[in-house]
């Protein structure tokens, strides 16, 4: 039963899908109430990207102590900014203390969840052919974890050990080795960074190049840990100091005006960087992007422009003609023998919960209602599909600062919705269609006056071109997350 504290409660069954940052946040806010609840993850293992992606220089690009929960502050992280495999305990301890564990069914993608008007619950089909029910789904699936693999001729000819970065093959030779590298968002420049000294040759195959903000990384020391662990307020102080909030103030006004004084100052810091670090002139005009700073997502690095330099590494400009059976052939007949070809190309950003099938109202299937573009009204619900809530679904601003941050306060939003049922004042809740029509109105007006829209690809564009992100402030993210307008829905 439920241990609703508001009254009146109804017991709620609900289905938690993806057991990520988001989906235990979900966890362990409906542990704290007592709520029935299932998390099913696809995996055998809970943490998500994190999980998945095992990369050599695999680092969160937010600041380890802003990179937590609000509410399990960590005093172990061993440097300013993470590295993966750190976070992958973080979250693994975090689930563990709280008590979600129990609740994760591993090995159980969900495959389907259906809406029954009647009974007013959702249907889930397990990947096992199980079915079962709940009332409230949480859909906390994701966002970049569907492997985009470059369509280049004969790939699937290639000898030797060819993978995308989410998908580390432990065997694949690097060290001593030829490597070949593809993709130069912030996975491919973070493996530049850790590999270029272990290979005999690093040939990073450059479509485009990447503006690069620098940032200062420092490794705290073991009487740092022990402040912090006597102290926790120390960590606050760095998660909610003026210095890191002021920054995603100052980040978000500057993204969304491509014309702000803000985003200049931006762009000035980071062509100042490669002024200062690369000498060679031939090299500096490979590095230099024709577009604008942050248009793509800024890569942040502390030693990118330093290691790029060591002679083990080629920056190829040139187009691919095609992969070999030993390496890969440019269009101007240079050919790269290669030992390992690592695939840094990115993520399909437009799945979110799907392939998984959804249902709504009347049989609507969510892949038609995305057709054009995956959408929500503020990120989180869906007209057509009645207790349905998603974190870090689509046009939230996933990349705009720390995804924990965005998560915690959609959960704050759900949980006030969620609320009308759990008093049982509700049986169903939904997003009118007017409400999000007028809400996607304005967003794709705002979004195609962020910097993501000042003219480059990047997943942040949509099929239609349009910028896929929240396109105003954290502070307005923040307002709007605090309470739902409840004129804006349906409640039955
Ligand atoms: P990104 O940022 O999407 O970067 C993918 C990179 O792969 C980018 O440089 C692409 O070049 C390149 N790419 C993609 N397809 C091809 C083909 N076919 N040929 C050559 N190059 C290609 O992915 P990341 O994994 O680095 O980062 C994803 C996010 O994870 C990141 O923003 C952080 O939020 C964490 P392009 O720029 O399109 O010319």
């Amino acid at each position: 039963m439920s241990s609703d504290n508001n009254g009146a409660g109804k017991a709620l069954r609900y289905a938690v899908v993806g057991a990520g940052m988001a989906g235990i946040l979900a966890a362990i806010k409906l542990k704290e109430r007592g709520e029935e609840f299932t998390v099913y993850e696809k995996a055998a293992r809970l943490g998500g990207t994190w999980r998945e992606n095992r990369y050599p220089g695999l680092t969160c690009d937010v600041p380890a102590h802003a990179y937590t929960y609000s509410f399990e502050p960590y005093p172990e992280w061993k440097a300013f900014y993470a590295k993966g495999d750190e976070i992958q305990t973080y979250f693994e301890k975090t689930a563990e203390k709280y008590g979600v564990m129990p609740h994760i069914r591993f090995n159980s993608e969900v495959v389907s969840t259906v809406w029954d008007a009647d009974r007013a619950v959702w249907k889930l089909g397990l990947v096992n052919g199980e079915q079962t029910e709940a009332d409230v789904v949480i859909a906390a699936s994701g966002v970049l974890h569907h492997p985009n693999l470059p369509a280049i001729p004969g790939l699937e000819t290639f000898k030797g050990h060819a993978f995308h970065t989410a998908r580390w093959d432990d065997e694949a030779p690097i060290e001593g080795a030829k490597v070949g590298l593809i993709g130069c968002g912030s996975t491919g420049i973070q493996i530049v960074t850790a590999i270029n000294k272990k290979v005999e040759k690093l040939v990073h195959f450059q479509r485009s190049p990447q503006w690069i903000m620098p940032v200062e990384q420092f490794e705290y020391t073991e009487a740092d840990r022990e402040a912090f662990r006597k102290d926790p307020a120390l960590m606050d102080a760095i998660r909610f100091s003026d210095e890191y909030i002021g920054n995603v103030r100052r980040f978000t006004d500057a993204i969304t005006d491509f014309h702000s004084p803000e985003i200049k100052q931006i762009e000035e810091i980071c062509q100042q960087y490669l002024d200062a670090k690369i000498a060679d002139p031939e090299l500096k005009q490979k590095l230099t992007p024709n577009y604008r700073a942050a248009c793509k997502r800024l890569v942040y690095s502390w030693s990118y422009y330093d290691e790029v330099q060591n002679p083990s590494v080629y920056v190829e400009t040139g187009g691919i003609e095609r992969v070999e059976p030993n390496g890969v052939r440019m269009k101007d007949g240079t050919f790269h023998e290669l030992d390992t070809l690592i695939l840094a190309t990115g993520f399909k950003a437009d799945r979110f919960i799907r392939p998984t099938t959804v249902l709504g109202e009347g049989g609507v299937s969510l892949d038609d209602v995305w057709a054009t573009r995956p959408t929500a009204y503020y990120a989180v619900t869906i007209p057509g599909f009645p207790n349905f809530f998603m974190l870090n679904g689509p046009t939230g601003p996933v990349g705009n600062f720390s995804l924990i941050d965005i998560a915690e306060r959609q959960w704050d939003y759900i949980d006030q919705l969620i609320g009308l049922l759990r008093k049982g004042e509700a049986t169903t809740v939904v997003p009118s269609t007017a409400a999000h029509e007028n809400y996607e109105e304005r967003r794709i007006a705002a979004a195609k006056n962020t910097i993501f829209g000042s003219g480059c690809a990047s997943w942040y564009l949509d099929a239609t071109g349009v910028p896929s992100s929240w396109p105003w402030s954290y502070d307005a993210f923040a307002e709007a997350m605090a309470a739902p307008k409840m004129e804006d829905y349906v409640v039955q």
